[in-house]
């Protein structure tokens, strides 16, 4: 092509722009890259690091006025964003003795993961739950939700929700405000004796996107993989790992975020492996190290303990292994990717 004929091709490509038209041609390599190229970073959160600031953060902002004292996760390449990977919203909240963050409601999904104290609740949909330290409590989309802590110890928990995935798609609704008379009261227990127990209600049920169950204990979880760990193999990459389950479906617990509990025997040396979900983690027992290598080969090494938390963002290879016996929650965005077939996983080893 001549440069004139060039130079006037261009010009015209310019002003297509100026009319919001956007010459595909000029845009779609980048569109189509051979394999995902997360923007997001692998990044370690010790909780040495943050504690001493969610205690300032107590000290001076009250939980009322803050509505919910939280320490938001933020990852490093996304400043300003307040998300940990393109798709998930991670924080700790932090409640004194005391002390009650008001009911409200919203379209995004969110889980916790207990880390700290026991006696706090989180009411959700007018039905209360007690928190015990490891302990993961649902709350869906759209459902009532407070929390309170009326025992003597602070709390502290991971929030996780959907957020950035909500903003997308635009759909975000909340109310601040309960309705006049509040939100209908169910007993403390129901949701668990009707989902809980491996038997549900025997009359046919409308099934909810979310898992009913809401509450998964620690010492059931536990529990579970302290038998498995007893005589069953490891699996190579993830050493014993459950998910937390929706009794109805068997699928995950909520329609964009699933989540998992993993024991890591002392010693394990886990192989590569990489998955496009995204994952959270919260090392609930133990002491290991996790090796992630970065989309530029680099090779980081996160050495954790108890209530640190570290993100690794989809196709990212990584590693785990356990000095002494680890017990590691996390989360991810798998459910809407498996939804969408988008869900890929490779284990190299
Ligand atoms: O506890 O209700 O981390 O609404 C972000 C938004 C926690 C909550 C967060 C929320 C909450
Ligand atoms: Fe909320």
């Amino acid at each position: 092509m001549s440069g004139a004929a060039a130079a006037g091709l261009n010009g015209w490509e310019d002003g297509l722009r100026a009319r919001h038209l956007i010459p595909l041609w000029q845009v779609m390599r980048g569109m189509l890259p051979s394999e995902p190229t997360p923007p997001a970073v692998a990044h370690h959160w010790r909780a040495a690091d943050f504690n001493p600031d969610l205690e300032r953060a107590a000290r001076e902002i009250s939980a009322e006025l803050a509505e919910r004292r939280v320490l938001l996760f933020e990852n490093p390449s996304y400043p300003g964003e307040s998300r940990i990977t393109a798709t998930l919203h991670a924080g700790i909240q932090y409640l004194l003795p005391g002390e009650t963050a008001a009911p409200h409601r919203h379209a995004q999904s969110a889980l916790r993961f207990i880390l700290e104290g026991a006696g706090a609740y989180t009411e959700v949909g007018g039905e209360r739950f007690t928190m015990a330290a490891g302990d993961l409590i649902l709350t869906p989309a759209f459902a009532w939700h407070g929390h309170g802590n009326p025992g003597n110890a602070a709390v502290a928990w991971l929030d996780g929700l959907d957020l950035p995935i909500v903003r997308l798609m635009g759909t975000t609704f909340a109310e601040m405000k309960p309705p006049v008379g509040g939100v209908p009261k169910t007993p403390e227990g129901a949701a668990m004796a009707r989902f809980g127990s491996g038997m549900l209600p025997a009359e046919p049920q409308a099934i909810s996107v979310a898992s009913p169950r809401i509450h998964y204990p620690y010492v059931q979880a536990r529990g579970a993989l302290a038998q498995l760990a007893k005589g069953m193999p490891a699996d190579p990459v993830h050493g014993y790992r459950l998910a937390y389950a929706h009794p109805q479906t068997g699928g995950p617990i909520m329609p964009t975020m699933a989540a998992y509990l993993q024991l890591l025997p002392q010693g394990f040396a886990g192989g590569f492996y990489r998955t496009t979900e995204a994952l959270v983690f919260s090392v609930a027992e133990g002491e290991g190290r996790t090796t992630v290598i970065g989309l530029d080969g680099a090779e980081k090494t996160f050495t954790w303990s108890r209530h640190d938390h570290f993100v690794i963002p989809g196709w990212l290879r990584f590693r785990h292994e356990a000095n002494r016996e680890a017990v590691v929650f996390s989360f991810s965005d798998k459910p809407l990717q498996h939804t969408m077939g988008l869900w890929r996983e490779v284990r190299e080893h």
